[in-house]
């Protein structure tokens, strides 16, 4: 098949669009300064994703894993929403989304992403359209819309009771901390395997005391939330692929599934994807550009 780029034929079929999915990963928050997963040098200290982000090098080496966690937490922390985070929140509003879409009875934007820039973008739309409000309400329906299929990088959850909360704190614990400051300090040596923590001096469960995790979905876990997003899946007649080397399923397998029921697949990246000769849209380049210029 070959894809289009044009913009004015993207918004016809926005226009006719009843479900809207879109599908994000890593891209979509690089322009917030988190970098993506399979770039070049590697997310942190040169070491491939895939030997950190499965329980079984938790369960043989915590240390190491929670450091690369407490890390990504510290960046993630400073991190704000980009504009594109910021365009796909504000589909999430039903006002702005029949500006775009009238034809629309549903949107959700599934993402592979862990650092909440998403749901916190909506949030500032919500808090900004609503004068007074100083707070957010995290049961605002309009939250729902975000849905975070590989957990959350704020979460902390017991290896031992399964007790799950958010802890923003920073340092998450003492230990972390100093580690976090060692790795600065060795910066310029890049030593690759930092220091080890003690299995006591790790992060702990606020209820029983057991070693606690990061509340991500590390390779061989469940994604979160499948049964609902198989639903929208299956009823979606439009998905937004933004920001994702699509090499990890089930995300990578959710295009195709539309497509599959004749529904439109637009793929927004800086670089060529497995997707793009079957999609119907390709448009190449940043997607904190591109989403905001395509959706008008
Ligand atoms: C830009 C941009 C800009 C940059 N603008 N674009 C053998 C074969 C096939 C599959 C398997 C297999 N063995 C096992 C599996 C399944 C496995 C899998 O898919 N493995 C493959 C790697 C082979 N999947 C799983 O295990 C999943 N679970 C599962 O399938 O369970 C089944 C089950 C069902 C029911 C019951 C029980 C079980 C779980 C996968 C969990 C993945 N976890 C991670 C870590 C999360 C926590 C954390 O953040 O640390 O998720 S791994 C990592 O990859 C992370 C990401 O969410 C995920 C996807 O990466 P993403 O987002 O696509 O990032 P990149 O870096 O790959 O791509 C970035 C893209 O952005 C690039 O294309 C750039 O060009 C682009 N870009 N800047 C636009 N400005
Ligand atoms: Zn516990």
């Amino acid at each position: 098949m070959v894809f289009s780029t044009s913009v004015d034929d993207f918004r016809d079929v926005l226009k006719r669009s009843e479900n809207i999915v879109v599908v994000a990963g890593a891209g979509l928050s690089a322009a917030s300064g988190l970098p993506t997963f399979r770039e070049k040098g590697g997310l942190w200290r040169s070491l491939e994703t895939s030997s950190l982000a499965t329980p079984s090098s938790f369960n043989s080496d915590p240390s190491l894993v929670w450091q690369f966690y407490h890390h990504r937490r510290v960046k993630a922390l400073e991190a704000s929403p980009n504009a594109a985070h910021r365009v796909l929140a504000e589909l999430a509003i039903p006002s702005f989304l029949k500006a775009v879409a009238p034809a629309a009875k549903s949107y959700h934007l599934i993402t592979q992403n862990v650092d909440r820039l998403s749901v916190k973008a909506v949030m500032d739309l919500i808090n900004k359209s609503d004068m007074n409000r100083t707070s957010y309400d995290s049961d605002d329906p309009r939250l729902d819309s975000v849905i975070e299929m590989h957990g959350r990088l704020f979460d902390i959850q017991c290896t031992s009771c399964g007790h799950c909360e958010e802890d923003l704190s920073n340092p998450l614990c003492p230990a972390l901390g100093r580690a976090e400051e060692l790795r600065d300090s060795n910066a310029q040596t890049s030593k690759i395997k930092p220091e080890s923590i003690v299995v006591e001096e790790l992060p702990r469960c606020r209820q029983c005391g057991e070693l606690a995790r990061p509340g991500v979905v590390w390779f061989d876990e469940k994604p979160r939330k499948l049964d609902e997003i198989n639903n929208l899946v299956q009823r979606a007649d439009l998905c937004l692929v933004v920001g994702t080397s699509s090499t990890v399923r089930p995300a990578s397998g959710y295009a195709y599934r539309i497509q599959r029921h004749h529904g439109t697949v637009a793929v927004f990246n800086i670089e060529p994807t497995p997707g793009d000769a079957r999609a119907d849209f390709v448009f190449k380049g940043p997607c904190e550009v591109e989403l905001p210029r395509v959706l008008g």
